[in-house]
């Protein structure tokens, strides 16, 4: 389309898009009384721009993946490259590449302590199916084929296939018939804001993991496989877990040698100040879900990092494990995800959150909370979640519910911020490049939508 006028421009995507495009978690009919999408045609750094030039600073990194921010030349060079090189070989039935071997190495070295080996597929969701396969083949090789029962957690997300839906805990996506499939059940969160009463945040922690406890016995721990947990729920509202949550866990888990999996697809590569955020709460994780920051978003790749436990089962035994994806360890994304790691390295964007832009972005965040409206300001590195409340005292729920942080996610979109209103909070994951001036923005962006909104 060469329309010289950026308005009509705009005025034609948006139509062959209404008339054409059916898009993922959106109103259709809102969306059109709207006038239609917002159409983002360019992005640098951690900002986009829409075809009508208008800037907005990326308040979530894309869909809390595009770690590296935008623009990134080494990126798509290695993408390029690989492409001229060999732009698809698959890994099915003993064939591999040069660069999906190097890739499963590079994870290796810097995965959770013990978890060696990977496995590839597209996204988090189809990760996520495959570790449910993974689990359940595990046991049933060991001559325990009753461990079938997958615990996950209310708030939980876990992707949208129809597996991974079901390990979701959102009521939303259960909505039709045969989700949940059979042996996934959802044990409570430990979301101290909504559910924890007049319990201290520890107190609550310690009430959830005993919730997952009675779970575990309710069903029978002979029937329980694994349980699966984000290390701080990013897409429920990034809910993070009070201190002593995890170890708690982690205490359960082995008690009644229940497999943990820990779904790092948004806290891995840094988004919490360590490489993963297993390392920064201490968890011991059998398996490892990964993928958006893994190739910072460019191109789709997402993985299973499993330990010797598992592996000596799954891998090294006599029979294949049934189940791959054609484009399971995609050479060019492959590529890309090799790159991610490497400019991480170099540029030490780990202890950057960690050290700097992290607790930076949290400190500007909390001014907000002398705002009669924000309730609580959470998060950990470069995730976070605004609480927005009519009775900070009542920790009350809004009603009704998104009544205050609809508008002032609509008010920000208008004012150049993207962020995303989950229920009546405003969660925020950045790239990790941010800069300390563009954080400022966000902030003073968000506080000025949040007063008007008052
Ligand atoms: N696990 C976690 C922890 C996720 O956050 C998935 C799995 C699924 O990944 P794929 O690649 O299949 O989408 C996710 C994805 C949101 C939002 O609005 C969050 C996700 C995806 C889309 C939107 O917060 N998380």
């Amino acid at each position: 389309m060469t329309v010289a006028d950026p308005a009509l421009l705009t005025a034609r995507i948006r139509a062959t898009d209404i008339a054409h495009h059916m898009h993922p978690f959106t109103n259709h009919r809102e969306m059109r009384n709207e006038g239609g999408p917002l159409v983002i045609a360019r992005a640098k750094g951690s900002c986009l721009w829409d075809t009508e030039g208008k800037r907005f600073i990326d308040g979530m990194a894309g869909l809390w993946c595009v770690n590296l921010g935008y623009g990134r030349k080494e990126l798509v060079e290695a993408a390029a490259r690989q492409m001229h090189e060999l732009p698809y070989y698959n890994t099915f039935f003993k064939t591999t590449t040069p660069v999906i071997a190097q890739l499963a190495a590079d994870l290796a070295a810097i995965a959770p302590a013990g978890l060696d080996r990977v496995f590839f597929a597209n996204s988090g969701s189809e990760a996520n199916d495959t570790n449910i396969r993974l689990v359940r083949t595990y046991w049933k090789r060991l001559g325990q084929p009753r461990r079938r029962a997958i615990i996950s957690r209310r708030y939980a997300y876990h992707g949208s296939t129809i597996g991974a839906a079901s390990l979701t805990g959102l009521d939303s996506m259960h909505d039709i018939e045969g989700v949940p499939i059979p042996d996934i059940h959802h044990a409570p969160a430990p979301f101290w804001w909504a559910e924890g009463g007049a319990m201290a945040p520890e107190e609550h922690g310690l009430a959830a993991a005993r919730g997952l406890e009675e779970t575990i016995e309710r069903l029978g721990p002979e029937n329980v496989g694994a349980f699966i947990g984000e290390p701080v729920q990013g897409a429920g509202g990034v809910i993070v877990p009070p201190p002593g949550y995890w170890a708690e866990v982690q205490r359960i888990c082995r008690k009644y040698d229940i497999l943990l999996i820990a779904d790092e697809v948004i806290c891995g590569f840094g988004r919490t100040g360590n490489w993963f955020g297993s390392q920064t709460y201490d968890i011991v994780p059998d398996i490892v879900t990964v993928a958006k920051g893994l190739s910072s978003g460019y191109l789709p790749i997402s993985g299973s990092l499993i330990g010797e436990r598992l592996a000596s089962v799954v891998m090294d035994g006599e029979s294949r494990f049934p189940h791959g994806y054609t484009y399971s360890g995609h050479p060019a994304a492959a590529a890309v995800a090799r790159e991610t790691i490497a400019v991480m390295r170099r540029e030490r964007l780990v202890e950057r959150v960690r050290d700097d832009i992290g607790p930076y972005f949290q400190a500007g965040l909390a001014t907000l909370l002398d705002h009669p409206l924000v309730g609580e300001v959470r998060g950990v590195g470069l995730m976070a979640a605004v609480e927005l409340t009519r009775d900070k005292a009542a920790r009350s729920e809004v009603t009704p519910v998104g009544s205050l942080a609809t508008p002032v996610r609509n008010l920000c979109f208008k004012n150049g911020l993207v962020t995303r209103a989950v229920r009546d909070c405003l969660v925020f994951s950045p790239p990790l490049v941010i800069s300390h001036a563009e954080v400022d923005e966000l902030v003073e962006v968000l506080r000025s939508c949040i007063d008007e909104v008052a």
